[in-house]
């Protein structure tokens, strides 16, 4: 309970920040795209983990205070190291099940997108198949005006959820991202080199954008460009790090 009224007041005491963490292509090696990652350094336990305290904002209701800053920081980010990199790329927001649910994402999205000058698509919001369980209705609903306003849409996490492949043919996303748990185990793995595979081909079928997360080894980024997956995140490329790195690493040397 301490623990919840300490994150009412995190975001006002600046406790609160993102990592970004670089998506790579794999054939190249240049940035393609950043992920959003939270944090909350707690005055007092230290770092605490959103997988403990998402959970907990979605509870209170919070997360749509915290998404909203989360939102606007990754623009502002993203619109600056727009300017000060050659190539484009796109920066991915994690959602969660209330945020989407929330009949104002639309227009908190249009209004940070107009704050930021951040043209529309290279904001790509990620969502998981569970977040559309609740009203599946409702859920395209959302992803349509979502994407009318021009975002990005990808799945995260894929294969772990339960939505089947008619749904996925009906959902208008761009990019699907394979599940860590599919690739950490590749090459050796029989099954895991099946899915993942399969994933891509299907992918590519079906005209969609495909990313490999939690790369941490060559064989496994050698595997995945082998099997036609372009574009991949993991430790072996980077963990996710603070703006400022980002823009000293990725910057152009001139
Ligand atoms: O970065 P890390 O592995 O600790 O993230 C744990 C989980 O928290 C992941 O499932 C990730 O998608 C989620 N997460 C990280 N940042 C955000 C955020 O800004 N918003 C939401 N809704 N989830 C996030
Ligand atoms: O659920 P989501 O895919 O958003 O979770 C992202 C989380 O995965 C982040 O917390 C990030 O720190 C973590 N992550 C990113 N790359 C790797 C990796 O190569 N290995 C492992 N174990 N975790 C990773
Ligand atoms: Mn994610
Ligand atoms: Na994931």
């Amino acid at each position: 309970l301490t623990l919840e009224h300490d994150l009412r007041q995190a975001l006002d005491r600046g406790e609160l920040r993102l990592l970004y963490q670089p998506q790579i292509d794999l054939g190249s090696g240049t940035l393609v795209g950043i992920e959003a990652l939270l944090r909350w350094h707690h005055p007092i336990e230290g770092p605490i983990s959103p997988a403990e305290f998402i959970p907990m904002a979605e509870e209170t209701g919070l997360i749509i205070q915290i998404g909203r800053w989360v939102l606007l920081q990754a623009c502002r980010h993203a619109a600056q190291l727009r300017q000060q990199l050659d190539t484009p790329f796109r920066v991915a927001v994690n959602l969660s099940a209330r945020q989407f649910d929330d009949l104002g994402l639309v227009a908190t999205v249009r209004s940070v997108l107009e704050e930021t000058g951040l043209p529309a698509e290279f904001l790509e919001l990620e969502i998981t198949e569970g977040l559309m369980m609740n009203n599946y209705r409702d859920s395209l609903v959302m992803l349509q005006k979502l994407r009318d306003l021009g975002v990005t849409l990808a799945i995260d996490d894929f294969g772990t959820g339960y939505s089947s492949l008619s749904y996925l043919k009906k959902m208008p996303v761009q990019v699907l991202k394979i599940d860590r748990s599919f690739v950490q185990d590749l090459p050796d793995d029989r099954d895991d080199l099946a899915i993942t595979s399969t994933i891509i081909l299907m992918a590519r079928q079906l005209g969609l954008h495909v990313l490999a997360e939690g790369i941490e080894t060559q064989e496994q980024h050698q595997f995945l460009l082998n099997s036609g997956c372009p574009v991949g995140q993991g430790f072996l490329f980077d963990k996710p790090l603070p703006f400022e790195d980002i823009v000293q690493r990725y910057s152009r040397e001139t």
